[in-house]
């Protein structure tokens, strides 16, 4: 592409965009990662593409939504560049305000951001401007091509170069365009600006990493809990291969949030606000936190967009202070019927304000599995409420606490198509056998697990193709907060057999066949795979 005129065109701008993030890295290591433009741009786009879409990418995408999304708005940025820059060796102004309107909507995106300060535009700025003059420098700077062989000729050209390369046949046989040394020149440029930019870029990329908070993190000396978790009983994991283990590993828990870089929040300045509808606002810090006395407790977070079957759900030792002690001493009032958790990143749940004061081990959070929880879960601190899916309830990196009322306040997925509220669904899941496994007939183990937090799970019912219900057996759990695991023995027969499985809860309701989609709150439908058996 890049041997004809048109090809090095599209490559000088392609390499001034490179230069543009290139050069805004290293200042977004003063201003924060989420000012990078890349970064913004992309948190700008998850905010405001319309949610089929998003639901689209994350089906298509799955958990590599994230990177699909900033290599998509890396290529649109090539491709817009590439073509700026053909225009440009025409009409250099309209390539220059073609890169100056990509960096107004950085700078944009780097603003609108929450908690942005002004200086948050410095980077799209830097790297628009260097960008800018990259490109000059291609077109019609020390690095041209002279002349281009679609550019107009200039006046200014005309007399000095005219006589050899002017028009399309330069005199002495050289197309224009195509003279060896300012193509040599050129290339020379491109990969010297290249190499530069990704240099800064990837020494800026390092760099805020070691700003990160890994190392606050690893000094964390959390408290023992005044109230411990209680000891799961012998047999709550029958440690099966395929099974989910009954306590999911930090490292493979689900995630997911909003968030395109993690928030590095440093536990010496964060602060925990409660305010709003209060008669006595509450403003803690991390040490202030640590102080109290803390519970630790088993509980099972879930997502609502988790597909019957889907694996967005993991249940998690957590160790924290009771949401509801903090809110008794902040004193809502009257017809405060929610709270909003806000991260630090501007992202907002509404959860009910009863649903924290009614007894439930709702916690605000520091750990995770018996350590800080990890950045990807919210250090240093978030919250977790039994009983409500993770988009009303869940927030990590929180940073306040707002008591205000669901008619005065929409949190971030509401106005996006999501239920207000989300308590929780009674479903159940097979983890083995697999689809794809292949089976001897004889005996097979059946398991999975179930869950119907804040009731408990009773009951848990197999069913092969068409035969009637099968009660499985439900291992022992530690709380209704949490998943169970159940196991059911098979003799399977030769042949295709579909294997459904349903949970019925502790006040007797058995989880409905309709299946739903996951918007607006939460999927229902029993989960059904298929087995080969030879
Ligand atoms: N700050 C912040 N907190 C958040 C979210 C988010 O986007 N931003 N997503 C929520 C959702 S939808 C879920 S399901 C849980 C997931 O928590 P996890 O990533 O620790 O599993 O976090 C919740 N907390
Ligand atoms: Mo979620």
């Amino acid at each position: 592409m890049s041997s004809t005129p048109r090809g090095l065109a599209a490559l000088a701008g392609i390499t001034a965009a490179v230069v543009a993030i290139g050069a805004a890295e290293p200042v977004a290591v003063l201003t924060g990662p989420r000012s990078a433009p890349l970064i913004a741009v992309g948190g700008l786009v998850v905010d405001v593409v319309p949610e089929p879409l998003k639901q689209f990418a994350i089906a298509v995408f799955g958990r590599y939504d994230k990177v699909a999304l900033l290599v998509g708005t890396a290529l649109l940025l090539a491709a817009g560049a590439a073509l700026l820059a053909l225009v440009a060796v025409r009409r250099l102004w309209l390539g220059l305000g073609g890169i100056a309107a990509f960096a107004t909507l950085g700078v944009v995106a780097a603003l609108t951001r929450a908690g942005a300060d002004a200086a948050d535009a410095l980077p799209a700025l830097a790297g628009g401007g260097l960008g800018a003059l990259t490109l000059w420098a291609f077109l019609s700077g020390p690095l041209e091509i002279d002349p281009w062989p679609w550019a107009p000729p200039t006046p200014a050209r005309a007399p000095v170069a005219g006589a050899q390369v002017a028009g399309a046949q330069a005199a002495g046989g050289v197309p224009a365009g195509t003279d060896p040394q300012a193509r040599r020149r050129f290339l020379r440029g491109v990969g010297v600006l290249t190499g530069a930019a990704a240099v800064t870029g990837l020494g800026g990329h390092w760099l805020a990493g070691r700003r990160g908070v890994s190392a606050a993190r690893q000094a964390v000396r959390l408290p023992a809990p005044v109230s411990p978790a209680p000891v799961v009983p012998a047999g709550a994991d029958l440690s099966l291969a395929q099974l989910a283990p009954y306590v999911t590993p930090s490292s493979g828990f689900y995630r997911i949030d909003t968030a395109l870089v993690l928030p590095q929040v440093d536990p010496e300045t964060w602060r925990l606000r409660i305010h709003g509808r209060v008669r006595h606002p509450v403003d803690l810090s991390y040490a202030d936190l640590l102080a109290r006395p803390m519970v630790e407790r088993y509980v099972t977070l879930a997502c609502v967009s988790n597909e019957v079957g889907g694996d967005l759900i993991g249940n998690a030792r957590w160790l924290g202070v009771p949401i509801r002690e903090l809110l008794d001493e902040a004193g809502p009032e009257e017809g405060a019927d929610q709270v909003v958790g806000r991260s630090v990143d501007g992202w907002t749940c509404g959860t009910p304000t009863a649903v924290l004061r009614d007894g439930r081990d709702a916690l605000l959070a520091v750990g995770m599995n018996g350590e800080p929880l990890p950045v990807a879960h919210g250090f240093p601190a978030r919250m977790v409420v039994p009983g409500l899916y993770g988009y009303v309830s869940a927030c990590k990196w929180v940073t306040e606490l707002e008591l205000t009322s669901f008619a005065d306040f929409d949190a971030y997925w509401v106005p996006r198509g999501w239920s207000a509220l989300g308590p929780v669904k009674t479903q159940s899941r097979i983890d083995a056998p697999r689809p794809r496994d292949r089976l001897a007939a004889g005996p097979v183990m059946v398991a999975g697990v179930a869950w119907a937090q804040r009731r408990g799970v009773s009951r848990v019912e197999v069913r092969v193709d068409d035969e009637p219900w099968r009660e499985a057996t439900l291992a022992p759990t530690v709380s209704v907060d949490t998943w169970v695991q159940w196991s059911w023995r098979w003799e399977a027969t030769p042949g295709q057999h579909t294997l459904q499985v349903r949970a019925t809860d502790a006040t007797g309701a058995t989880q409905t066949g309709r299946e739903q989609p996951v918007a607006p709150d939460g999927a229902t439908g029993w989960h059904t795979v298929t087995a080969t058996v030879r």
